[in-house]
């Protein structure tokens, strides 16, 4: 099949998703799918209560009526800046109130957000851009030091298709999106059935993939998410994880909290004293966290001066989080842990609030809905017995049933009958349950970052004095995992600070530039030649863990 990366019409096309017509017939025969766009979520919250606070950062303080008409002006700006509903706008946005008028604005205009994370640079946005056949760009000017308008230049001058950036904030050479504005007039409905916006996959092999939700299938995971995590108008969420990131935005996130009619919270930064001082300030209820951070919190909260007490749940998620740790989560936080196993491709395993304490800090939650067909195989696809390990599989109202403009990784992905092959490799206990063991595939679940091992060996394969490179997890007592490199040097062996600049340098987040580079003579080859690569990395990995202890 041809590469879609080769076929510029697959590209101009938007994205798609689409369940075979049996499964959309039962999923909205259920209720799950609704019918409701988020722009209809909106405008339903802020007529109910358009003076309650619905999103809070350092400098802003937005009601839902507030956000309803700054997501409105915004829609009719976008719309005549010249973007036709369903064009692609790549949003790379941090965590401040603006966020939440940016995106409903794209919405509200039924143009399709691209959410990028804050640490992405050129390479990844470029490839983003390029993928999903991107018109536009909206950024904040800067955050924590960095300034993203230099960097939405240059992904600019890389993608010809890219004619403009709205900028909040400063825009600088760019387009300003606060006063972006049109004559009042009604704004095109999307079709709820029809994709709302596309998350980035973590990349299990080679570059990320797109994935395509609707409006249907991601409103219905997170307004159940929010009933399961009992959010209601007097929750108040912090936002600490980068809010593109389908975790805090749907899990049940902000969306799910704003959904619920709650309050959110933008921490700038995850930082234990960062949000200590946030929680104490805005009697924040809940957060989520990946574990890395929730063994900092613990670390810092026996000294903090900061009023704590008014949070009642911790999520902790992205990466499993060993249950001794889980244990500490009660008596040194005070606060109820739930932990959530989830993807951006769609399922998501909550404890739920109410389950007995061990199955809260030893297990991995069970699914959202009734709905979600969990399947464990051994590795010929034959369910193994109860409890034992075995490959997920999964399939539901709200999991993809494919990335957008990906034959090959599709063909790879899901199975001929719709069910995604997660990567992970779990137990199930008679309750349903999960217990995630590992996972079968070759990326690195770096503090929750997803990883792949092939993506940064051709970063590292662009450098002259490369010869080969594997790229493999060691497990982390910090990260979880943390990256090591295997490289071969030709010529001249480089230094290793040098090798993780020249990684840098490719414009790529800096979670991905390798923790460690061990240089090696050679790579093991079998008899018959070049041993597979995914052979080639466990056995590297073995061998060095073997050396190490
Ligand atoms: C979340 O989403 P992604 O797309 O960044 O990563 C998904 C992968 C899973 O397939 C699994 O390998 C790993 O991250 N994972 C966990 C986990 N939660 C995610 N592994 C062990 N224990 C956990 N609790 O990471 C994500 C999306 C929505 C909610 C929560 C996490």
């Amino acid at each position: 099949m041809a590469d879609s990366r080769d076929n510029p019409v697959a590209q101009a096309l938007p994205p798609r998703q689409v369940w075979p017509a049996e499964f959309a017939a039962r999923y909205r025969d259920k209720g799950y799918w609704r019918g409701e766009t988020f722009g209809d979520l909106l405008r339903a919250r802020a007529a109910a209560h358009p003076d309650r606070v619905a999103v809070i950062d350092a400098q802003n303080r937005l009601t839902y009526g507030d956000l309803l008409a700054r997501a409105e002006r915004a829609a009719r700006g976008f719309l005549d800046a010249g973007l036709v509903p369903g064009d692609r706008v790549i949003v790379q946005i941090p965590n401040i109130a603006g966020f939440f008028p940016a995106v409903f604005g794209l919405f509200l205009a039924g143009l399709v957000p691209v959410y990028a994370l804050p640490a992405h640079r050129q390479t990844e946005l470029v490839h983003f851009a390029t993928r999903s056949g991107a018109k536009a760009l909206v950024i904040a000017d800067r955050h924590e030091g960095f300034d993203y308008r230099p960097l939405a230049a240059a992904v600019r001058a890389g993608v010809p298709a890219i004619t403009q950036v709205f900028v909040l904030g400063d825009p600088g050479e760019h387009l300003s999106f606060d006063t972006l504005d049109g004559p009042a007039r009604d704004l095109p409905r999307p079709d709820p059935s029809s994709v709302a916006f596309c998350q980035i996959s973590g990349g299990s092999t080679g570059l990320s993939k797109l994935i395509p939700r609707t409006h249907d299938d991601y409103i219905y995971s997170f307004r159940e998410s929010a009933r399961i995590c009992g959010c209601g108008p007097d929750t108040v969420y912090l936002t600490a994880l980068p809010v593109a990131h389908n975790f805090p935005m749907s899990s049940p996130g902000a969306f799910g909290v704003l959904w619920a009619g709650g309050r959110v919270v933008m921490a700038p930064n995850p930082a234990a004293e960062t949000c200590f001082a946030l929680i104490a300030k805005e009697r924040v209820t809940m957060c989520g966290l990946v574990p890395p951070l929730a063994l900092l919190w613990m670390q810092a909260a026996p000294g903090t001066k900061h009023d704590i007490s008014s949070l009642e749940v911790l999520q902790v998620g992205g990466a499993k989080f060993i249950p001794e740790a889980a244990a500490r989560v009660r008596p040194v936080l005070g606060c109820t842990l739930q932990q959530v196993f989830g993807m951006a491709e769609g399922l998501v395993n909550y404890t739920r609030l109410d389950d007995p304490e061990e199955v809260i800090t030893g297990t991995q939650g069970r699914p959202i809905s009734p709905d979600d067909e969990v399947l464990v195989l051994d590795d010929d696809g034959h369910p193994v017995p109860e409890g034992a390990p075995g490959n997920l599989l999964t399939r539901g109202p709200y999991t993809i049933r494919a990335y957008h403009n990906e034959p090959g990784a599709n063909a790879r992905s899901f199975t001929p009958d719709g069910f995604y092959r997660t990567g992970d490799i779990v137990k199930r206990l008679p309750s349903g349950h999960l217990v995630v063991q590992g996972r079968a595939g070759d990326h690195i679940n770096r503090a929750g970052e997803k990883i792949s091992a092939e993506e940064i060996e051709d970063h590292l394969l662009a450098h002259p004095n490369v010869f080969d490179a594997a790229v493999v997890s060691i497990p982390d007592p910090f990260l979880g995992e943390r990256i090591c490199a295997f490289v071969i040097p030709q010529g001249e062996r480089p230094k290793i600070p040098a090798l993780k600049a020249f990684v840098r340098g490719r414009g790529i987040a800096e979670f991905k530039v390798p923790d460690q580079i061990v240089f090696a003579e050679a790579f093991e080859t079998t008899a018959v030649g070049k041993i597979s690569r995914k052979a080639l990395r466990a056995s590297l990995r073995e061998k060095f863990l073997k050396e190490a202890t």
